[in-house]
């Protein structure tokens, strides 16, 4: 299976209407402008500018994310939203398990795993985030700790079609360090290989893994080039339409 790269930008809580508009306006722009260039972009913007966005980037092949969703379809969730919300703002991706949901909400593996679950009930696109502490790279656990998120948080029902996973080292995540080539490759290939035990090679071999993790436009290239490596989840440098568009170019 041919795997398309993935450039996706985390807006994570940035984005007010204005800014979100021109921002999402300045990426549909871009790609409209070369639509044949051989990756897929998505953006995923808060919660609250969703539709906003969704109007902006309509017909332009960009494709939109939200950055979590809940367990449950409905109910009493003061503060949540579930998949069938995210779906109904116009939504085909969902950003899930990153580590700042991890570390602030204290979101486990098994409630990924459930999101994921529910995510794919909506026929969303699951990105299910995994990646190490600094202390756990430095006790030389990385594979062991990533491989186990991955086992955990990757539901049965997963597919090439309906999951991808984003590798984002939690020491690289905002702090400008980013994880060395050979090390990348390393976990992807690995996270590659759980997949196989888990779902089988067929679907391994077409999911696609993303590096997370201060991409920006100088490391794209070299990162993107990786055999294993199939496209980025982009913080900071989303949120400048050229530097975004800079990372997708980057694209072997
Ligand atoms: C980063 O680039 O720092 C991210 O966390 C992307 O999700």
């Amino acid at each position: 299976t041919e795997r398309r790269p993935l450039i996706a930008g985390n807006w994570k809580m940035n984005g007010l209407r204005a800014d979100a508009r021109r921002l999402a306006v300045e990426i549909g722009t871009l790609r409209q402008f070369k639509p044949d260039a051989a990756f897929d972009l998505l953006v995923c913007p808060p919660f609250t500018v969703l539709e906003a966005v969704s109007q902006m980037i309509e017909n332009t092949g960009v494709y939109l994310g939200a950055q979590t969703c809940h367990v449950a379809e409905k109910g009493a969730h003061t503060g949540d939203i579930s998949a069938a919300m995210v779906a109904d703002s116009g939504c085909s991706h969902v950003i899930l398990g990153h580590s700042e949901r991890r570390t602030n909400h204290a979101e486990t593996n098994d409630q990924v795993n459930a999101q994921a679950k529910a995510a794919h009930e909506q026929s969303l696109i699951a990105i299910i985030c995994v990646g190490e502490t600094e202390a756990e790279r430095e006790s030389g656990k990385a594979l062991e700790v990533v491989a186990e998120q991955v086992k955990a948080s990757v539901p049965d029902d997963s597919s090439y079609g309906n999951t991808v996973i984003a590798y984002e080292p939690v020491w690289a995540i905002g702090t400008g360090k980013v994880a060395t080539p050979d090390d990348v490759q390393e976990v992807h290939a690995n996270i590659r290989k759980v997949l196989a035990e888990k779902l089988g090679q067929e679907e391994a071999d077409g999911i696609r893994i993303l590096y997370g993790g201060s991409m920006k436009p100088e490391n794209a290239k070299e990162l993107l080039a990786l055999g294993d490596v199939d496209g980025g989840l982009i913080g900071g440098a989303s949120l400048k339409a050229e530097d975004f568009w800079a990372i997708a170019q980057s694209c072997p």
